[in-house]
């Protein structure tokens, strides 16, 4: 049985319920010492130490770093063509999506000869970090690429851990989706060490077709890892950009008395599959709902073939029931909670969907599951957890583009402010960037 956090009859303040809210926490902080030491040796001595790291923490050292072409092809090759074609279906898919992101020069005419652009360009070069070990997610590569290439990144690297079981490249499906989409560079490096060899780039000395090969740093990472890599972002956080730092998933659904409580069940634990730590929250004014959903998802988790996960990640304190009484009150919790995932099954889903304020995204009905998010709506599925969709979006095409204003004014726009520029100038005690101005207007001093 799921915990209940009975909320009816109470009127808490945003600051008690977020509290009273089940969430769980991972504590980045404590490992901050341990990834340190690793992504300044990889800063110092690039791709050596990063192999050195891989060669203990993996227990495989990768013939190079770059994975030759031919791997990646071969990989393709080898794939179930039924994998293939559902991949390609949703690389189709969320190319769609994503297009329709792209953003468009703003031009904006402020006064007579004085212009105001706001262009938007891609960012150079992108590193896209998809973990291994347990989770094999070629859909979380598509998620990653499929915006960075729509927003017309020109370089893209696919960083992922080498694996023993491969011959030290990465997981044959990763290379695989990766070669559907396009992606030509890959590299054989996980964890910190590979966060830190994306940042600060490296030379491929290891590698026996070309040893020598660069191993060009990039602008921004994105891709979610486990607490290590997400230790190492935030170091390397300033000297490359980040997307976010992914916290474990979440799943919350608001749902009335209308709702099947065998889908409830299902979508709780289809979410919970993740991760011992994934968040599986259910919020309803129905008791009668709460105690269905109960009973189907005893039913379902002992079918289910990540049993010891599901139910470990379901009695976690980041799982729940929450009680509430109205639809209002749901609201008011499913904003505050601030989900990764928000499922609407409610009547008029739509229309309560409409009102939701913070959610990482909207499941709309029972026929738009976050399994199908997952996967094949279009939608990105890497979003903000942790409460964080309250500021952030999910990975789209803005996540690669920077914007840039283009200023142009002419001589009569700018002799027409001169003077507001300088007095505020003086204002704030810069004089001479008053004397910038006043000095383009003064015939005998230029
Ligand atoms: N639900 C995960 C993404 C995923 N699910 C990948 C299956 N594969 C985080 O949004
Ligand atoms: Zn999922």
């Amino acid at each position: 049985m799921l915990a209940r956090t009975d909320l009816r009859g109470s009127t808490p303040t945003l600051a008690e319920l977020r509290r009273a809210l089940p969430r769980g926490g991972t504590d980045v902080n404590a490992v901050l010492d341990t990834v340190g030491p690793v992504v300044h040796a990889v800063a110092e001595r690039g791709t050596a130490a990063a192999l050195d790291y891989g060669e203990r923490f993996d227990g495989v050292r990768p013939a190079s770093v770059r994975v030759p072409s031919s791997v990646i092809g071969d990989a393709l090759a080898a794939l179930d063509p039924a994998v293939a074609d559902a991949l390609r279906e949703s690389i189709t898919r969320a190319r769609a999506v994503h297009a329709d992101q792209r953003r468009q020069t703003s031009r904006t005419q402020v006064v007579d000869g004085g212009v105001v652009s706001e262009k938007w360009i891609p960012v150079r070069r992108v590193g896209l970090y998809v973990p291994g070990g347990n989770a094999v997610y070629p859909s979380s590569v598509i998620m990653n690429v499929v915006p960075a290439q729509e927003a017309g990144v020109g370089s893209l690297v696919v960083a992922s851990p080498p694996q023993k079981d491969f011959g030290g490249w990465p997981h044959p499906t990763i290379l695989a989706a990766c070669a559907l989409l396009g992606v030509d560079e890959v590299w054989a490096v996980g964890g910190a060490q590979g966060i830190a060899l994306l940042t600060y780039g490296g030379t491929d000395t290891d590698a026996a077709d070309a040893p020598g090969a660069v191993l060009d740093p990039v602008d921004l990472i994105t891709g979610p890892g486990n607490i290590y890599v997400t230790a190492a972002k935030r170091l390397c956080r300033g000297v490359v950009g980040i997307d976010s730092e992914a916290g474990p998933t979440e799943i919350a659904i608001l749902a009335d008395e209308t709702a099947v409580p065998e889908l409830v069940a299902a979508d709780l634990i289809s979410q919970a599959e993740h991760d011992v730590l994934a968040a599986s929250v259910l919020v309803t004014d129905s008791v009668e709902l709460a105690d269905a959903v109960d009973a189907a998802l005893d039913g379902q988790v002992a079918q289910t073939k990540h049993r010891e996960r599901v139910a470990t990640a379901l009695a976690g304190k980041q799982s729940g029931v929450v009680l509430v009484d109205d639809l209002d009150a749901g609201l008011a919790v499913v904003d505050a909670y601030a989900a990764e995932h928000l499922e609407i099954q409610t009547r008029d889903a739509a229309a309560v969907a409409d009102r939701v304020h913070n959610a990482g995204a909207i499941f709309v009905g029972n026929y738009a599951p976050v399994s199908l998010g997952d996967y094949c709506a279009g939608s990105n599925h890497v979003l903000p957890t942790s409460g964080s969709a309250r500021f952030a979006s999910g990975l789209s095409v803005q996540t690669f583009l920077k914007g840039v204003h283009v200023i142009d004014y002419d001589e009569a726009a700018l002799r027409d402010v001169a003077d507001k520029v300088v007095t505020l100038a003086q204002a704030e005690d810069l004089p001479a960037h008053g004397d910038a101005i006043t000095r383009r207007f003064m015939e005998d001093a230029r």
